[in-house]
């Protein structure tokens, strides 16, 4: 591409025949929604309008100026279509909080093709802990839709949206917590997560690990993350599996820490060892967490950075699992394989 094309595709009208720089673009116009996310999380006023009803009007109603009174999720979701949208890269999106899928309309110029990726995205995972100041995050998977789907007249269905995670080329999330930090791979062997901080004053994310693993085995914690709250909908088999977790003790015992945010427990997970648990419970069968914007993007990471992603003690791959609907539930266990074995009772 050249200088011109490239300036002129700051403005959506994108080189057809550079697909890893469409795919440049978009991820680049993302990382400014996760800078414009963290800003607005960091400013802190919008903690009191959520936990402080009385002091300033309920989320999803209109102030005294007439604006709209946002809940965070929405104002993050918000902001995310925007800019996915603006990269002109993109051509249905998939969020949490909309119920049916974004689809970019046919343009009417240029190859009469809408953009080339579906983004699925949770723009603010952990949000129901956000009075509290614990860190959230925004967790992302990236498909590239077929020319079929991105010339199909006038809309696509959300059938056609139902990618698996085979095809995943970009996955991540970002993390607001003390700092603001970018973790993402892609799923070409032996390609380990990056992983980025983000300067607040510039905006700007640098790159500080390009192999942002689990650690060697050895200095792995025996950390185990799950909502014992939830212990009475558990199913005997992980029932069994979290009781030899804490029965474990030699060398040491398991310590447990929960935040409920995803995104912190999975980092935490990434960083120090462990596993993290959200299982399915048992009446419904059906496990919490979203499957094409939660556990696709995470099992991902956590296989690149060497560690394991099963939806259960079955041992069934989360990336194996075929999408029947666009905001479908699983179960979720992700972690270091010692620590996933002790789990599943494995030898
Ligand atoms: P939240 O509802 O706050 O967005 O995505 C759902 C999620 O958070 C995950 O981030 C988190 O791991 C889980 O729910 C926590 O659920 P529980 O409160 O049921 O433990």
């Amino acid at each position: 591409m050249n200088l011109i094309e490239r300036i002129g595709s700051v403005f959506g009208f994108l080189n057809e025949d550079d697909p890893e720089y469409q795919l440049e673009c978009l991820t680049k116009d993302m990382m400014r929604g996760f800078a414009e996310i963290s800003s607005i999380l960091r400013k802190g006023v919008y903690h009191h309008a959520d936990s402080h009803p009385h002091l300033h009007p309920h989320p999803g109603t209109v102030n005294s100026s007439g604006d709209d009174q946002k809940s965070l999720d929405i104002i993050a979701n918000d902001l995310m279509i925007k800019w996915i949208s603006w990269s002109g890269a993109c051509g249905a999106i998939i969020s949490e909080e909309n119920e049916e899928p974004i689809v970019m309309e046919l343009p009417s110029t240029s190859n009469g093709k809408r953009g080339r990726y579906l983004v699925a995205i949770d723009p603010l995972d952990g949000s129901s802990n956000i009075e509290c100041n614990v860190a959230v995050g925004t967790i992302f998977a990236i498909w590239e839709l077929s020319e079929e789907k991105r010339r199909s007249s006038p809309t696509l269905t959300k059938e056609d949206l139902l990618m698996p995670a085979k095809e995943i080329l970009l996955a991540g999330y970002c993390i607001y917590g003390t700092s603001t930090e970018l973790v993402m791979a892609t799923p070409f062997e032996n390609q380990a997560p990056y992983r980025y901080i983000m300067d607040p004053d510039t905006k700007r994310f640098t790159l500080i690990d390009k192999n942002f693993c689990l650690p060697p085995l050895v200095s792995q914690k025996r950390i185990y993350s799950i909502n014992e709250g939830n212990h009475a909908s558990w199913d005997d088999q992980t029932d069994e599996g979290i009781a030899r977790i804490k029965a474990h003790s030699d060398p040491s015992p398991y310590s447990l820490r929960y935040v409920g945010s995803m995104v912190s427990d999975v980092h935490r997970t990434l960083l120090y060892g462990g596993i993290f648990l959200y299982p399915a419970d048992k009446k419904t069968g059906k496990g919490k967490l979203r499957l094409l914007y939660e556990a696709f993007p995470m099992a991902l990471i956590m296989e690149a950075a060497n560690g394991v992603a099963i939806a259960g003690p079955d041992g069934m791959r989360i990336l194996d699992i075929v999408p029947t609907e666009i905001h479908q539930k699983c179960s979720v266990v992700l972690g270091g394989k010692r620590d996933v074995d002790l789990f599943c009772g494995s030898p």
